[in-house]
């Protein structure tokens, strides 16, 4: 009975195992095989146990990993592979496509930086980050800034203090969307160069000496 039992054993550890990454077919691609173990599990149904299967090693991994189970005798038989995702969504990790503190907004990452700074201190503020004043070219981006911002507004990376009368983005954007309030830009008093968005969401040039929070754009990776 003894012995009957220790090839039991033996037999399903080599029965059903489960890999995480790519397949072995792909490793031309340069993406590599990330892990392969061995679980102890019978081969008759071990492709149904996919997603426990790929518990355990999912763990930790990023969700976009696939996870296959192979059963039968020397993981002859292929299961359909699952994404970690899927086999454990709890525990795998979404790989943020933004550094700490930023919001992705498309192709782009924002943060709204407390200040309150000028909008000199704005642009060397974001550039001390590794970023650049935020620049606004959809009504889509136009909203997710806003929802940052709120109710304090913040500078935004649009002045006319290079040519008056003429608005440019500062990291060279061209403009191709702006969401100014009624009668506004209005250069008062002569002296309103910078743009900060308001806390109803709309657009206004003031003076670029005030001091206000600014939002600090990066692209996403
Ligand atoms: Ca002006
Ligand atoms: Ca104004």
């Amino acid at each position: 009975m003894l012995n009957i039992g220790l090839l039991l054993l033996i037999c399903s550890a080599i029965q059903c195992y489960a890999t995480v990454g790519q397949s072995p077919n792909e490793k031309e691609e340069g993406r590599g095989f990330l892990l392969g173990l061995a679980v102890g599990v019978h081969g008759s149904n071990c492709c149904s146990k996919t997603t426990e299967l790929c518990a355990s090693p999912c763990a930790g991994l990023d969700c976009t990993e696939m996870c296959e189970v192979k059963c039968g005798f020397l993981g002859s038989i292929v299961c359909t592979p699952i994404a970690c995702s899927v086999g454990n969504p709890d525990e795998c990790v979404t790989a943020s496509a933004c550094a700490d503190g930023y919001t992705e907004v498309g192709t782009k990452c924002m943060k709204v930086v407390a200040g309150p700074a000028t909008y000199l201190d704005a642009i060397t503020g974001c550039i001390a980050e590794g970023a650049t004043l935020a620049t606004i070219e959809s009504q889509a981006e136009q909203d997710a800034v806003y929802a940052l911002t709120g109710s304090t507004g913040a500078w935004i990376g649009l002045t006319d203090f290079l040519d008056e009368g003429t608005f440019s983005w500062v990291d060279g954007t061209a403009l191709s969307y702006e969401n100014f309030r009624n009668n506004q830009p209005n250069n008062g008093g002569n002296n309103q160069h910078c743009t900060w968005i308001r806390p109803d969401g709309g657009w206004d040039d003031v003076i670029c000496k005030r001091p206000l929070p600014y939002v600090c754009q990066m692209d996403a990776i």
